[in-house]
Order: C-alpha cells, then structure tokens, then sequence
C-alpha cells in the first residue's frame, strides 16, 4: 500500500491561529502542516496538505487520493455536519481513514454532534488541538503498515 496520505482541510480552517483562539488554539494552519511534515518523516510517509473553502475541491482531491495515497486524515470542518457528497467520495476511496477535529465536537453545540464523516472513518480524533492531526498521522501509518504485512 502506498506510504502517500492526504491531510485534508475544510472550510475556514486557513483562519486557524487568526480568530477563536479559545475554541481552535493559536497555531496556523501553516504550523499544523509544519508539524504533520515532521511527523510524516518520522512515520516514513509522504503526505499532501490540503485545505478548501470549496466543497467540490475537497472530493476532487478524494479522488485523486483513490489513485496515489495509502490513506487521508481529514478535518472536513462544518462539511463534517453537512456533506453527504464527501461521505460518498470517501466510501470510494479504499484505504483507512481517520477524521480530526480540533475541538471537542461532542462538547460543543448540538448540530456538531452528528458527523457524516464518521459512516466511514476508521478512527475519530476529536479536542486534541491541533495535536490530533500527528496523531491521525501516526495511526494511519500503523494501518497502513498492517494492510502490507497482509
Ligand atoms: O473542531 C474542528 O476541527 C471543527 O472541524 C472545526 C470547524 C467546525 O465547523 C467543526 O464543527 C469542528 C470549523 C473550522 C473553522 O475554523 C476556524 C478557525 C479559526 C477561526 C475561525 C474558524
């Protein structure tokens, strides 16, 4: 299985680190990049970071993933709550998985209760702060370390 994983980004996660800093922490998006690279070279994987306003953009780059990467990690932001089409490209892509929130969904308003997303990731990493993304990071790798020895 390919060591290439998709970190993907959805709406309004380039203003991290800019606003809300009480909900989302102070780190950029840049610095959750920073860090998931430097993991990614610990983890030997290569990975391909990501992040749209658009939810069209999004899919496109699941699909594009069902013919490069061995996994994604993705922060579908409010699309996680909404976006059945993401949940459908998803399904069609075949390796793990993991979704990441930075906050605690489950902590927070009713509507973020319910994830889309969560019909199909393998895993759900949720008020980690940005912290959560080397983490899904680590875990794919195992996953895709497993699916090899197979
Ligand atoms: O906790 C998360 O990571 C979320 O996916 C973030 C989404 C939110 O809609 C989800 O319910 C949970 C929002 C991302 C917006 O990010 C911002 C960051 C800084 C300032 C404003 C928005």
């Amino acid at each position: 299985m390919s060591r290439l994983v998709y970190v993907l980004n959805g709406p309004n996660l380039n203003l991290l680190g800019k606003r809300q800093p009480e909900v989302y922490g102070h780190e950029t998006l840049a610095d959750v990049e920073k860090a998931c690279r430097a993991t990614a070279g610990e983890l030997k994987l290569e990975i391909r970071f990501f992040q749209s306003n658009r939810e069209y953009e999004i899919i496109d780059w699941i699909h594009e993933a069902r013919e490069t990467a061995g996994g994604i990690a993705i922060n579908p932001g409010a699309f996680t709550h909404t976006s059945v089409a993401i949940l459908d490209a998803l399904n069609a892509f075949d390796g793990p998985v993991i979704e990441v929130h930075i906050s605690n969904i489950h902590k927070r308003e009713a509507f973020r209760h319910h994830s889309y997303v969560s019909g199909r990731a393998d895993g759900v990493i949720a008020g980690f702060g940005t912290q959560g993304y080397p983490l899904a990071l680590q875990r794919l790798a195992r996953l895709i370390d497993t699916a090899a020895q197979k």
